[in-house]
């Protein structure tokens, strides 16, 4: 590689370098020689891996109102890195490279887009990231992406989890707050479905205030592949969570609201709300029928009450989480303000749509389970686990039974209840949103973590439990602390989840590096030894090889546009550098065979030192050069 032989022949401490990166080399490959094996449990419901053991599952977790992606190890819990998506990322520069800007900026609206140039931003700063769920082919996790919503400003966005960063951020137009999201489970992902919480007009420029009857909810079907938004469907009352069906028919969202009230008052008025069934084959009709409108490029159906696209089933009330089964039949809607849980037998759907049959028809069991259902999860072995946010419990349940006892049956489906602490959310079980839920584990993300940890502050962290489901006797095993504020997450097998070590010199995340580079006559790989001058516009190429930049200094002028792109060579695991430019506020990451880059206006005159900010070698402090910025002249 011509990268390579250029570091040798430009190289100023060759022998020095030769010999250091030699021996990181030298260590990672004994280092991958020793590589643990997979590992079976020590012993049942033992969730404490020895240090240098790997865990069993993947755990992807949302992160609320930090607006970022997190992965965990289960059953261990540990945190194992922090994929920045809707926030900004001192250490990694997500929001400040080009690369994460394009990926930030390009799916805005236009409006959007204007909106902010107006204060001087390219996009928005914060995010409320509630759910993410990975891309589905035939009923089970397939390991290419994660999608996730932003509630805070109507995104949804996609991990690519073959290098586990953010590829693509859209804003969905007509709707309001993306809240509840989740992937197409059959045939494949495919759409990815997405409520929108918020009730607002439907042209919301200010003609239409405060007339709540002009509001409308809006759930919209997203291309998972190209991220497009496929169709809209209008409907009656707030969307909250949502889910598919194994047969590739239907959607769920549980909604609450069905008064369309203002206040908390008139939002809890009525004893029932809904969950709306979408009949995804009648929308796809109607949209390529040409039914209903066009609005800032999306075609929207009408779905609101008596539509042929959907059904509204009355559920006691105001009801929040939505989880279909593993075994591929039953969808459970979760009560909150109601004890119960209401089950949809999605085989009974079709009558509500052909015969027009009374909605309440699909439902075949409605067990009342304990104060505040939010949402549940299951073990593939016909359990199901259903948290308790008032009384701060975990309620395991017996699908079949709960369903015979709505039957008329004298039978009891609740098998065992467990207290956690506190307030529990979500709840998530090992491969539990597939057909392949495996039963192991279960985490519950509680809001409160009150005394269970060494007191921080008025500010507390939220506690998630790690609660060994192996049998009857649900039991916690473990306490987790975490930051604001993991809603939900997923567990993934891991040999689903297959990352790349370094990444490929041809990723298109930085395909617009390489494409400048190609129209500046410079191999990324190779860099140019002095700046590239256009206008007042300069282009600044170097590579990275530990402990060094290719270049240890250059000359730019007071006012001049310049961008930096820096290329790692290294090609060893964990060898990423970072480059940090103080008193320029600029600071980013480069992973392995990575290109990044940023653009910022030199306006500063004096000597700034340029650094490396990722520790990589034993002369990573060493590892710097100066930007000379020349006054402009008086
Ligand atoms: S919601 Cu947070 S507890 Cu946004 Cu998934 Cu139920
Ligand atoms: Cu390169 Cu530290």
């Amino acid at each position: 590689m011509t990268g390579k032989a250029n570091k040798l022949r430009v190289t100023r401490r060759g022998l020095m370098r030769a010999t250091a990166s030699g021996a990181v080399a030298a260590a990672a490959t004994a280092a991958a020689g020793v590589a643990n094996p997979p590992r079976a449990h020590a012993a049942a419901g033992s969730h404490a891996l020895a240090p240098g053991q790997l865990d069993d599952y993947y755990g992807f977790w949302s992160s609320g109102q930090t607006g970022e992606l997190r992965i965990l190890g289960i059953p261990s819990m540990r945190e194992l890195m922090r994929v920045p998506v809707f926030n900004r990322c001192s250490a990694s520069g997500w929001g400040q490279t080009n690369e994460s800007l394009k990926v930030l900026t390009e799916g805005l609206l236009p409006e959007t887009k204007a909106f902010l140039a107006a204060r001087g931003r390219l996009t928005y700063d914060n995010g409320d990231l509630h759910h993410p769920h990975m891309s589905f082919t035939d009923g089970t996790y397939d390991g290419r992406y994660l999608f996730m919503n932003d509630k805070a400003n109507t995104r949804v966005a996609r991990v690519r989890c073959d290098i586990m960063k953010c590829d693509k951020v859209i804003e969905i137009p007509n709707a309001a707050d993306i809240h509840g999201l989740r992937p197409q489970k059959y045939p494949r992902t495919g759409y990815v479905f997405a409520n929108g919480e918020h009730e607002t007009p439907l042209v919301n420029d200010g003609k239409i205030l405060d007339s709540p009857e002009d509001y409308v909810n809006i759930f919209t079907a997203i291309d998972g592949d190209t991220m497009t938004v496929s169709w809209q469907v209008m409907v009656s009352g707030n969307l909250d969570n949502c889910d598919a069906d194994y047969q590739g028919k239907y959607a769920f969202a549980t909604s609450y609201n069905s008064e369309m009230g203002m206040t908390l008052a008139e939002m809890t008025e009525s004893e029932t709300d809904h969950c709306v069934i979408f009949d995804i084959k009648a929308i796809e009709a109607g949209v390529a029928a040409g039914d209903g409108q066009v609005l800032n490029g999306v075609r929207v159906l009408d779905g609101r009450k008596g539509s042929k696209y959907t059904r509204y089933v009355p559920i006691p009330n105001s009801p929040h989480g939505c989880n279909t089964a593993p075994d591929k039949r039953h969808v459970v809607i979760n009560g909150k303000l109601s004890p119960t849980v209401s089950v949809i037998d999605v085989t009974k759907v079709d009558a509500l749509f052909s015969e027009n049959a009374d909605p309440r028809s699909c439902i075949v069991a409605e067990p009342q389970l304990g104060l505040g259902p939010l949402h549940t999860a299951f073990d593939g072995k016909g359990g199901a686990f259903t948290t308790l946010f008032l009384d701060s419990q975990v309620v395991k349940w017996d699908l079949e039974k709960a369903v015979r006892a709505y039957a008329g049956e004298d039978v009891d489906p609740i098998i065992s209840k467990v207290d956690v602490q506190y307030q529990p959310g979500h709840n998530h079980t090992t491969m539990g949103e597939t057909a392949e839920a495996d039963g192991k584990w279960l985490v519950s993300m509680n809001k409160f973590s009150k005394d269970r940890f060494i007191n921080v502050g008025p500010l507390k962290p939220e506690n998630e439990q790690l609660i060994d489901i192996s049998s009857d006797e649900m039991k916690v095993v473990h306490d987790g602390a975490t930051f604001a504020e993991p809603h939900d997450c997923i567990i993934v097998r891991r040999d689903i989840v297959n990352p790349k070590t370094i990444w490929d010199r041809d990723d298109p995340i930085f395909s617009d590096a390489v494409r400048q580079a190609a129209a500046d006559g410079v191999d990324l790989e190779d860099g140019a030894e002095e700046p590239i001058r256009d206008g007042n516009k300069v282009r600044i190429y170097m590579y990275s090889v530990a402990p060094e930049f290719s270049m240890e200094k250059f000359t730019v002028r007071q006012g001049d546009e310049v961008t930096i792109y820096i290329t790692n060579l290294d090609d060893v695991d964990d060898v990423t550098h970072g480059f940090c430019l103080s008193n320029y506020g600029i600071a980013f990451e480069i992973a392995p065979q990575a290109t990044a880059s940023v653009t910022f206006t030199a306006d500063r005159p004096g000597v700034h030192w340029f650094y490396c900010q990722w520790f990589c070698h034993a002369l990573h402090m060493e590892m710097r050069g100066r930007m000379f910025v020349e006054p402009r002249a008086a």
